[in-house]
């Protein structure tokens, strides 16, 4: 027999709707059914509607009573670094007297500390401590949350954290995306020889990681110092021809046409843009990608923010994710982000919703599967402890969530 879920009682249902990206005036727009119901079977939405709920669906069916709150679709986080192995408090003092982020790591600090303290770890370890973040990751809302390697850069680690995120998949209900990020920093034992790690990364484990499905994405950390847009292109175009799908580090200190290259590679998305100028902006317009925008850096960096409101004029659409990380960003509080980003950003709280939901999913490609209320979709559903949508714009520094759903199955209660 099929396992039903009925919703009842919402005060206010708000969701995008569709099963792509929403750019320009789109990114606004919400559906909003004020006195709503849900229903869901085997963990996909069947139906929905105003007033109460059908009878005949209530029979048999396990009923969450929303209590006239407001529903969401489940947060998605599209930009993590979940898996590493230990935290960064000892560059606490360095950032405070201002050495910048990019001048830690040149001195074999910041990204290298944390491969090494990732390659030390054993695979129990990484999962001990990525579990207890997903944990707190979906009291706060996220019911799917892509997670990045790239701090191993070394075969074993980088497979190591791709595993890592295999093993999460089976022991918590937080849905995972596999990004591979090889090409997060050169590694130590390259310093002197930038070519065979390009080659490490394009030759072997690029095609290793296809061919075992270990991840779906392809990454580069494109920035000074790190890697140029030209190897960068090396990197995704090899990823492509593999099957792995583009995503980029970009703009987030330096504008070095990083962003450009996303938009010729058509890649699914661009993520940290701060820097990012009119031609990449444009560039992100013609080639249909993402903006993932990452607001708690520029907080965390003391950076400025990135042009949010130039994309969506541009009909770029954008997301807005956690980059939860030890260095520049050891945060994931999605809500706190969701504030960020309607402060800084001026983006509308209808906007913000959708930049967390059906705008992250599409940056995950999973805009299909969830990111919306609608029959068809994941029951994947946050019913917040608020009345409707300003509310959890306007509260912050605290989590507003009640219960969470994960297909269909309440996995979380406040
Ligand atoms: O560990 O510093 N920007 N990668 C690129 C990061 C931030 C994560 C880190
Ligand atoms: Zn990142």
């Amino acid at each position: 027999m099929k396992k039903r879920l009925v919703v009842s009682n919402i005060g206010m249902l708000a969701t995008p709707t569709g099963n792509g990206p929403r750019s320009g005036p789109r990114q606004g727009e919400i559906l909003v059914l004020e006195d709503a119901w849900l229903a869901a079977e085997d963990g996909i939405i069947t139906a929905m509607g105003q007033g109460q709920a059908p009878e005949d669906l209530l029979r048999e069916a396990q009923v969450l009573d929303a209590k006239g709150s407001l529903v969401t679709p489940g947060l998605v986080d599209a930009h993590t670094h979940l898996v590493f192995g230990g935290w960064r408090e000892h560059e606490l003092a360095m950032k405070r007297k201002g050495v910048p982020y990019l001048e830690i790591l040149a001195q074999g600090g910041g990204i290298l500390s944390t491969v090494r303290m990732t390659r030390q770890a054993t695979r129990e370890e990484l999962v001990e401590r990525a579990q207890k973040a997903l944990h707190t990751m979906l009291s706060l809302g996220v019911t799917t949350c892509e997670a990045k390697s790239g701090y191993g850069l070394d075969r074993d680690t980088e497979l190591k954290q791709l595993q890592v995120m295999q093993d999460l998949e089976k022991l918590q209900p937080v849905e995972l995306v596999r990004t591979f990020l090889g090409a997060h920093a050169l590694p130590v034992e390259y310093q002197n020889d930038r070519e065979g790690y390009l080659r490490l990364l394009t030759q072997e484990l690029i095609p290793y990681i296809a061919k075992e499905r270990l991840a779906e994405f392809c990454d580069v950390f494109c920035e000074t110092g790190v890697f140029t847009p030209e190897e960068s292109r090396r990197i995704l175009e090899a990823g492509q021809a593999h099957g792995l799908k583009a995503k980029i580090h970009t703009d987030e200190i330096d504008a070095l046409g990083g962003t450009e290259l996303a938009g010729q590679l058509h890649a699914v998305s661009a993520e940290h843009l701060i820097a990012a100028t009119d031609s990449g902006i444009e560039a992100l317009a013609q080639g249909g990608t993402v903006a993932v925008l990452l607001p708690a850096t520029s907080f965390y960096l003391n950076k400025p923010y990135a042009r949010a409101r130039d994309m969506v004029q541009a009909g770029v659409p954008v997301a807005v994710a956690s980059d939860y990380n030890p260095g520049s960003c050891p945060s994931l509080n999605l809500q706190f982000v969701m504030n960020l980003a309607c402060w800084n950003y001026k983006l509308s709280p209808q906007e913000v919703l959708t930049a967390v939901t059906v705008n992250a999913a599409a940056a995950v490609h999973r805009a299909d599967q969830v990111g919306t209320l609608e029959p068809g979709k994941q029951a994947d559903l946050v019913i917040w402890d608020a009345p409707n949508l300003d509310y959890i714009f306007y509260r912050f520094g605290e989590n507003l969530t009640r219960t969470v759903v994960k297909n269909g199955i309440p996995v979380w209660e406040a």
